[in-house]
């Protein structure tokens, strides 16, 4: 599916913000092992489709009514978004050890512990996991930062990514417990929180907080498409074409339900997000609806 210009304007705005930030940091000279580190840092965060901090600016965006133009790299909004990538690199690098998913292939390169080693692999997740607190600290309002902490650190771990990830590691070894209601609570916690944070932020930071209610379905049905969709990828592209490793996984939708089932679930989690966020008459967020349904990477 091709990008419209001003989705790699969004993604290049939020790279160079990353780039700009790490750099603060590590332009300081130090010794040669933390020179290597410094590699692994920025290879981490690379790449990808940035799409949880897109998300984010659209939303913060399309409720303030101000223009992409006006965004500078260091706007609470940027902050935000930088927390929100590193965060997710952090996850991504950790998910692909060898005691979890055991993965050589991301975004299209080498995983960070089979590029570089594991030791390394923990130690930069350690890292980034540590510096979205530092990012949101630096935000204005002390209200503010205080209150994305707590939301971000639930995305990570009450309900969120780690106790996702928990029930996918129990579940690789007793499968015949598995059913759709337990997996679309595992994805749940495993991906659509930090998806909900990322618009439930971007709708806080634009000052509009009244039309929180209005997107609550929406986040969480857009989490579960994009990760039906994730399911879909396995079995419906190949490697060269998806960026990432493929296989046939027992803990997917499409093995529990089948993948015409599997199609039309996403086909109507689609459909629900769209008449949701025709309130809100943005072709972006239009457009990045489409992009969870359609995007073969
Ligand atoms: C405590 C943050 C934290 C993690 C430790 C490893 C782990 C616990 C959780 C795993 C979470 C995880 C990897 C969820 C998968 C979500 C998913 C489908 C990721 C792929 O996201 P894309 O397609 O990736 O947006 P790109 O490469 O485009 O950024």
């Amino acid at each position: 599916m091709k990008l419209p210009i001003w989705y790699n304007e969004y993604k290049h705005l939020i790279e160079n913000s990353i780039d700009k930030y790490l750099d603060t940091y590590l332009s300081l000279p130090t010794s040669a092992p933390l020179e290597q580190f410094k590699e692994v840092i920025k290879y981490s965060c690379r790449w990808g489709k940035k799409l949880r901090s897109i998300l984010a600016l659209e939303f913060y965006l399309t409720l303030s009514w101000r223009d992409f133009s006006s965004i500078k790299t260091d706007d609470d909004i940027m902050k935000f978004c930088i927390a929100l990538e590193m965060i997710h690199a952090f996850s991504l690098v950790h998910d692909d050890m060898p005691c979890m998913d055991n993965d050589e292939l991301r975004r299209g390169e080498l995983t960070v512990w089979k590029k570089y080693s594991q030791y390394e692999a923990i130690l930069v997740g350690d890292m980034l996991n540590t510096l979205w607190f530092e990012i949101i600290s630096d935000i204005k309002s002390s209200y503010v930062s205080q209150e994305l902490s707590k939301l971000i650190s639930h995305a990570i771990w009450f309900y969120g990514m780690v106790w996702g990830q928990v029930e996918d590691m129990y579940f690789e070894n007793n499968i015949s417990q598995l059913n759709e209601d337990f997996l679309t609570q595992l994805h749940n916690k495993k991906t659509w929180k930090l998806i909900e944070a990322s618009i439930l932020w971007g709708i806080i930071l634009s000052g509009e907080r009244a039309n929180i209610d209005i997107f609550k379905d929406f986040w969480k049905k857009l989490g579960l498409a994009f990760q039906v969709k994730d399911d879909l990828l396995d079995v419906e592209w190949t490697q060269e074409e998806t960026w990432k490793s493929v296989w046939w996984e027992e803990k997917w939708f499409v093995y529990l339900t089948g993948i015409d089932k599997t199609r039309t679930l996403l086909h109507t989690i689609i459909s629900d997000c769209r008449s949701i966020s025709r309130h809100l008459g943005s072709e972006k967020i239009d457009f990045l609806v489409d992009f969870v349904e359609r995007r073969s990477k």
